[in-house]
């Protein structure tokens, strides 16, 4: 039996579902139930009729499936795949800022723990962040922790924004020069980017997106080449939706080390034992729902 066959067959025992997402290595995608971004996937977690989720991510992700689902088992293969940008901001000072700012709405990333979550006042992805901040009756917003995508939504907002100093090292690698070159090469290729990436590339692109909004220009455009700003993973799920296009990921360093963690052999043993669970602890819970709830509502 191969590995793949071994995780189909133990998946089924357990009832248990795989959830992965876009920046999984190829062979987890494939094996996945579901391939998408974190919100899409803590969606599906929340109403799947599977009692195990094998969530294949990186840490926050896992939390965000467990506070939408509380009932269900929440597995990551992995317990150290963690997100760097998450661990820029303790609950400590955002705190800190809330009282520093006490009129300020704190918005933010779904990229933060769930004790994070638990003391802001929205929640956003890189799909919805401008259209929350707009939305939300304050006027005045601190935006935590990622400063690409605060600077990207205070570019489409008139409100006024403090915005936390953390970014994405994975993201962070990218640079205008790749983009630069890339062009030079492939003249007609759109350059389509996350807002993860640092300002100089972001004013670089042509399209700005989350993984998901990615996906969706590419579908629709009548473009032929992309240069892609965001990690590696995404490409194998373009490429595979797209074979008649072609692209080019901006930079051979944007390759996330966590997502690359979770491995087939991980999921196997991961199903075998039922461990390593993320749970996150219920007073956490009810104070982290709120904020994602106030978001799903808009
Ligand atoms: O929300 C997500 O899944 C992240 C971190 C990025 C994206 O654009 O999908």
């Amino acid at each position: 039996m191969t590995i793949q066959e071994k995780i189909q067959k133990l998946k089924k025992e357990k009832n248990a579902i795989i959830l992965a997402h876009n920046y999984q290595l190829p062979e987890v995608q494939d094996i996945a139930d579901f391939v998408g971004d974190s919100l899409e996937l803590a969606r599906i977690s929340a109403q799947v009729k599977e009692e195990v989720i094998i969530f294949c991510g990186v840490h926050f992700m896992a939390e965000t499936a467990s506070i939408l689902a509380p009932d269900k088992k929440v597995i990551l293969p992995d317990l150290f795949a963690g997100c760097p940008l998450a661990n820029t901001i303790t609950p400590r000072e955002v705190k800190e800022l809330k009282e520093k700012y006490p009129n300020y709405a704190v918005v933010a990333y779904v990229n933060t723990s769930a004790e994070v979550k638990a003391e802001s006042d929205y929640i956003c992805t890189s799909a919805n962040a401008t259209f929350i901040v707009e939305k939300i009756p304050e006027e005045k917003v601190i935006f935590i922790p990622d400063r690409n995508l605060g600077y990207y939504v205070s570019k489409h907002t008139k409100k006024e924004i403090i915005i936390w100093n953390g970014f994405c090292p994975t993201h962070q690698r990218i640079l205008p020069q790749d983009i630069i070159a890339l062009k030079e090469k492939y003249k007609d290729a759109k350059v389509v980017v996350h807002p993860e990436c640092r300002k100089e590339v972001l004013d670089l692109a042509d399209k700005i997106a989350s993984t998901s909004g990615i996906i969706k220009f590419v579908k629709e455009d009548n473009g032929k080449r992309y240069i892609i700003g965001t990690e590696v993973g995404l490409l194998h799920r373009l490429r595979k939706e797209n074979p008649e296009k072609e692209f080019y990921l901006a930079s051979p360093l944007a390759i996330c080390p966590n997502m690359k963690k979770i491995t087939l052999d991980k999921i196997l043993t991961s199903l075998e034992n039922l461990e390593p669970e993320v749970k996150v602890e219920e007073s956490t819970r009810e104070k982290a729902i709120k904020p994602i709830e106030r978001m799903l509502s808009l």
